[in-house]
């Protein structure tokens, strides 16, 4: 009973801790290391996260799998029509294709992955059935889609009107340009047409209330990519690592520089050093400025780690990176610390 006292007042300190943290959104973030709410938790990527963490939640909040809260969570933004850059409704490549890339990792470092997948709007559940019913990782492009049919998934047009008519837009002068923080942003005349806001990639993880770990990373890409272009988000390692005995990572942004550093097993390695989440999240945001100073400057790179204490923490290349948790106690939203102050 009094645990529970203590966690409850833990909850509406941290709820206090948060509001002061969001308070420095205008100002200089707050670093809060380490911050803790215990388990079960789950933390996903960009504000939408939040919905998404609610559905998580049903699941996490009844005493349930977090293999099974990471599907059902990302599932929330992959079915919604608005949001274009996940499932359904995502921007297509440079020649008006809409195809996604997804992930998906479990608290026995089973893991399953699709990259160029589509016409199947739940691209994470096909990831999943990749990790149980093959002796495989990863599939890709048509094989994929086979696969995915085969398991009994319906054929859908991905493509909405409204993607579809930016991206004709796009084509006039058909220039790849991705924008920082799209979620955030509205994007500058000509670059997305109409100065569409969008969202970006869901990247989840969750540490369910036996002490396991799994993660969820799922995304239609960079918009007008080059057909075949696979980024981050569908590789293990890379747009997301869970280990149980540590904890779990994700990322979101420009891929190509997240896979140069495999930056979300870096993140998980920090961690088993020793390293705070946040911590961790930083290491991997200074070795991509290292290893590539110039291209640094210009990109926005998001990381977003949980230990397998509870402990959250994020940190960005540049400002706006924003990431929703969810716990007992506390549903919010927190603005991440970041690289390049202006
Ligand atoms: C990718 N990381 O395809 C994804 C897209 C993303 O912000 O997260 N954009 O590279």
């Amino acid at each position: 009973m009094s645990g529970r006292r203590d966690f409850v007042k833990s909850s509406v300190l941290l709820s206090v801790a948060a509001l002061v943290r969001n308070k420095s959104i205008a100002g200089p973030m707050l670093a809060l290391e380490g911050r803790s709410v215990g388990k079960p938790i789950v933390i996903s990527t960009w504000d939408f996260g939040r919905e998404a963490n609610a559905a998580a939640w049903e699941i996490l909040g009844t005493n349930g799998r977090a293999l099974d809260a990471v599907e059902i969570g990302v599932k929330v933004p992959e079915a919604d029509a608005e949001n274009q850059s996940v499932g359904l409704g995502g921007r297509p490549d440079r020649d008006g294709i809409v195809t996604l890339d997804a992930c998906i990792m479990d608290e026995n470092s089973r893991c399953g992955s699709v990259a160029g997948l589509e016409n199947i709007v739940h691209a994470i559940s096909v990831a999943r059935a990749v990790m149980e019913k093959t002796p495989h990782v990863m599939l890709v492009g048509e094989g994929a889609l086979q696969f995915a049919l085969q398991c009994g998934f319906k054929k859908e047009n991905l493509l909405t009107e409204k993607s579809k008519n930016e991206w004709l837009e796009w084509l006039k002068d058909s220039k790849y340009r991705p924008i920082n923080n799209i979620e955030n942003r509205v994007g500058p005349p000509g670059t997305l047409p109409g100065g569409a806001k969008n969202h970006d990639t869901i990247g989840m993880v969750a540490l369910d209330g036996h002490g396991n770990m799994s993660g969820a990373c799922t995304t239609s890409g960079m918009a007008y990519k080059i057909r075949g272009r696979v980024g981050d988000s569908p590789i293990i390692g890379a747009g997301l690592f869970v280990d149980n005995e540590v904890g779990a990572a994700t990322s979101t942004g420009v891929g190509e520089e997240v896979i140069r550093i495999v930056g979300s097993h870096l993140v998980v390695e920090a961690m088993r050093q020793g390293l705070s989440p946040e911590e961790a999240c930083k290491r991997a945001v200074e070795r991509m400025v290292s290893k590539n100073p110039e291209k640094s400057k210009e990109v926005q790179v998001g990381f977003l780690a949980l230990n397998n204490k509870g402990e959250y923490g994020a940190y960005a290349l540049q400002d706006g990176f924003t990431y929703a948790v969810r716990s007992e106690g506390i549903d919010q939203v927190f603005r991440a610390p970041y690289y390049y102050r202006k």
